[in-house]
């Protein structure tokens, strides 16, 4: 078996960076704040000819000193990289980088959000245990579920998990040795919201494990770990990419012990779902604006969102900021900030989904989210196409249903392509 050898940051936060003046440091390394830390943490210029930027390890492998050394990192005896599919010093870094912006105590790196999702669960679970997931996923998530762990013998279960009393009722019945309950929120593409710390307890009680999915929200949104879930997973493509030029994907772990497990058995290195090192680097480099970013989804998602609901032609707007929105004291509550995600239907259905996205003009048609450009899909049709109608229909993804992620352009030019497609609608 090979071994890799990265011991992945620990809960510890403190980074070397000098104490601001205007907060009071108790103690001479304080915790730095959140950005300080996806700016600078673990990296020191001047180990690195000063070079402000972390360098890009572009190399497959490593050279031994000698046989005896390239023998001993086989067999987890020595620490370094070795092979850059089982680790590399570029994704290291942003590996501690993550666990720390997550407050988890290890992380590993993938080629893709669903590289993350697999290998994560490929190793939390075997033959005969129990997956118990809320009724609302991504399309392809939903897809390995059914098509992928099913097939291995794993029992699937979905659950609104929002009713902790279903998931209460499915915990009871579940008859396997092992049990680990799977979830986003807000969902992908409903937005539908989990109550994290609640799940968590009742998980605890029935010794089950909780993996959340936090693409949506990213650690400066929401911190999953932080109110009891083992692992968080993330498609670094959205937000934390935040310029959709790579596809990628992050695990992060409350416990260091599973996320080795999840980087040595999770098949990681033997499925070989493996980030490059250049994207690593961008990935650091979205890091370094993602509050900032989020910060400006946030507040053009809650202005468009408000223009929406405000619209005749919108039946409903589905965003945890809206008064209107069922579960508006669970986001207020579970998140810092509500995203930049927003989910409507329109009055018409489908067909004025369809002709309201066709009438787009500076919002881009296209899947993925959480890039500068704002992007709008059709669910039915695209992401949860993976999805039969009556499942869409019992999982409430309606075909008239529009995702919009609102970019970072100026609001009011959202806005105006917006109204000129809306007006379209009534013609
Ligand atoms: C999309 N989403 O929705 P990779 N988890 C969540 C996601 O939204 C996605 C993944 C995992 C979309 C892609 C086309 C909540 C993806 C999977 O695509 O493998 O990086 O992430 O538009």
């Amino acid at each position: 078996m090979h071994q890799s050898h990265q011991s992945h940051q620990s809960n510890s936060v403190s980074c070397e960076v000098s104490p601001s003046t205007d907060a009071a440091p108790t103690s001479a390394q304080r915790e730095a704040g959140f950005s300080t830390r996806a700016i600078h943490l673990g990296y020191q210029p001047q180990d690195h000819h000063g070079a402000l930027v972390p360098p890009i390890y572009a190399t497959a492998t490593f050279a031994f000193p000698d046989v005896a050394y390239g023998g001993r990192c086989f067999a987890g005896e020595e620490p370094g990289h070795f092979y850059t599919r089982i680790s590399n010093p570029t994704l290291a870094l942003l590996e501690t980088r993550m666990a720390s912006l997550e407050q988890g105590a290890g992380a590993v790196a993938f080629g893709s959000g669903m590289g993350a999702v697999t290998a994560t669960l490929w190793s939390m679970l075997q033959p005969g245990d129990d997956l118990i997931a809320d009724i609302t996923l991504y399309g392809c998530t939903f897809s390995f579920f059914n098509h992928g762990l099913a097939r291995f013998g794993v029992n699937i279960r979905y659950v609104d998990m929002s009713d902790l009393n279903a998931l209460s009722a499915a915990l009871q019945q579940s008859t396997g040795a092992n049990r680990v309950l799977y979830f986003e929120t807000p969902a992908n593409p409903n937005m539908r919201m989990v109550d994290i710390a609640a799940v968590c307890a009742l998980a605890r009680q029935h010794t089950a494990k909780v993996v959340v999915d936090n693409t949506y929200c990213t650690p400066y949104l929401q911190l999953p770990l932080v109110l009891g879930a083992d692992a968080v997973v993330h498609s670094a493509t959205k937000y934390l990419g935040g310029h959709g030029d790579l596809t990628a994907g992050i695990a992060v772990f409350a416990d260091a012990e599973l996320a080795m497990h999840v980087r040595l058995y999770g098949l990681k290195d033997m499925t070989g779902a493996v980030m490059s090192a250049q994207d690593a680097h961008l990935i650091m480099r979205g890091l370094k604006t993602l509050a900032l970013r989020l910060e400006r989804h946030c507040d053009s998602a809650e202005i468009v969102a408000q223009a929406l609901e405000a619209h005749p032609q919108t039946e409903v707007v589905h965003f945890p900021g809206l008064a209107s929105f069922p579960q508006h004291e669970l986001a207020k509550r579970q998140m810092k900030r509500y995203g930049g995600m927003i989910a409507f239907e329109l009055k018409g259905g489908m067909q004025a989904a369809i002709r309201f996205m066709d009438a787009l003009k500076l919002i881009t048609r296209a899947v993925s989210l959480g890039d500068a450009e704002s992007l709008a899909q059709h669910p039915a049709s695209m992401t949860h196409s993976t999805y039969t109608p009556e499942e869409r229909a019992a999982h409430g993804i309606t075909d008239g249903l529009v995702r919009l992620s609102v970019g970072l352009e100026e609001v009011d030019d959202i806005l105006a392509d917006i109204h000129q497609a809306l007006d379209q609608l009534r013609n």
